[in-house]
């Protein structure tokens, strides 16, 4: 039964506190009462519907919540603010308030379904990770993540991992990368090489997600444990990972990881599908960020043909003009295969 590693974020969350949370003293009668009164915490590790979550008022002290009051029924999501009260320290706390959510990773089971499942809340990036050994499935991964990321109100970084087989035997050349990563400069804040056997590219990645919360997002085989083990040594991810069942340090819950340089990373779930349903084609379109300046004869044109349309005008390079007429096509049920889904890499070449 796939459980929270209770122990792990809490060692991972004491750095604060050397005693660590086994070594408190125990609290006055008073400040237990205190602490039962809700407090606002930050929620760090989700499993099936239970919650880690830490107090504002005590940094480095992880501990369960439950859901209760007016949020029975309702979800959070690892990063959402919470009002929480009852006995922590007896393992009482009930979560009865999620506070508004100032950025928010949704996305949808497929394209055609609209309810929208939250990843994660309160991240202030997404770091969309793509293998240098499959571009062209990574980056079709990519093309989603960063809609995803923009309807969100967050930030995007393109973490290219393999760096080490470019210009190898099997690996692509090193005109192919760049070739095929030229067309994201305008719509990523930053494209970032990387590689875990030669150690490229890890402290600039270490630079960039220092600050804020930082979800790390691709396909599986891509290198997402490889890097969480490269900056965060004590998060012991199995590398080699393919999907949800079976090995014992699979990645099943969603958890936010302290950095050691300050910052922190969620870690979630391998997502097998990165569904869009909750766009229409002109909400796609917003979520292009080199689309930001479209103007078009009508204010709820659907850039779909109408005359007067800015689409047809718009410079856009050729590979993200196909991805936005790709994911289009995909919302209206057009899409002859789910390119979110994770199951099918094509493979190097
Ligand atoms: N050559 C090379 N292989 C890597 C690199 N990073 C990860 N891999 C390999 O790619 C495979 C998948 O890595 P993993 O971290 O489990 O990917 P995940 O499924 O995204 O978590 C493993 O065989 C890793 O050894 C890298 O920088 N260079
Ligand atoms: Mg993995
Ligand atoms: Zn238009």
């Amino acid at each position: 039964m796939p459980r929270i590693d209770a122990d792990a974020i809490a060692d991972a969350w004491d750095e604060d506190d050397p005693r660590g949370p086994r070594g408190r003293p125990e609290p006055s009668a008073a400040a237990r009462a205190a602490r039962s009164r809700a407090a606002t915490a930050r929620v760090v590790a989700l499993d099936r519907g239970r919650a880690t979550v830490v107090a504002e008022d005590a940094p480095g002290v992880p501990f369960p919540a439950r859901y209760g009051g007016a949020l029975r029924g309702a979800r959070v999501a690892v990063g959402d603010r919470v009002r929480v009260s009852g006995d922590r320290d007896r393992g009482a706390a009930r979560l009865v308030e999620r506070l508004p959510r100032a950025t928010v990773l949704r996305r949808t089971a497929d394209d055609l379904d609209h309810r929208e499942r939250v990843v994660a809340a309160n991240v202030d990036r997404v770091a969309v990770v793509v293998g240098a050994d499959n571009l062209a499935a990574g980056l079709r991964f990519a093309d989603r993540a960063i809609v995803a990321a923009v309807d969100g109100g967050l930030r995007v970084l393109l973490v290219v991992t393999k760096a080490d087989l470019v210009d190898a035997p099997d690996g692509p050349t090193a005109a192919d990368l760049a070739a095929a990563l030229a067309p994201y400069e305008g719509a990523v804040d930053e494209v970032l090489p990387t590689s875990v056997v030669t150690g490229a590219g890890l402290d600039e990645l270490r630079a960039r997600i220092a600050s804020g919360w930082t979800v790390l997002t691709g396909h599986s085989g891509v290198g997402k444990s490889s890097l969480v083990n490269a900056v965060v040594p004590e998060a012991d991810r199995a590398v080699g990972d393919v999907g949800a069942r079976g090995g014992r340090h699979t990645t099943v819950a969603a958890r936010a990881l302290p950095l050691p340089g300050g910052g922190t990373l969620v870690d979630t779930p391998g997502v097998r599908s990165l569904g869009l349903g909750m766009l229409d084609r002109a909400g796609l379109a917003r979520c292009f960020p080199e689309l930001a300046d479209l103007r078009c004869a009508l204010d709820d044109c659907r850039h779909a043909g109408e005359p007067g349309c800015g689409l047809p005008d718009a410079v856009l390079p050729p590979a993200r003009r196909a991805a936005f007429e790709r994911l289009a096509a995909a919302l209206e049920g057009r899409g002859d295969v789910d390119e979110g889904e994770d199951a099918v890499p094509d493979g190097p070449g």
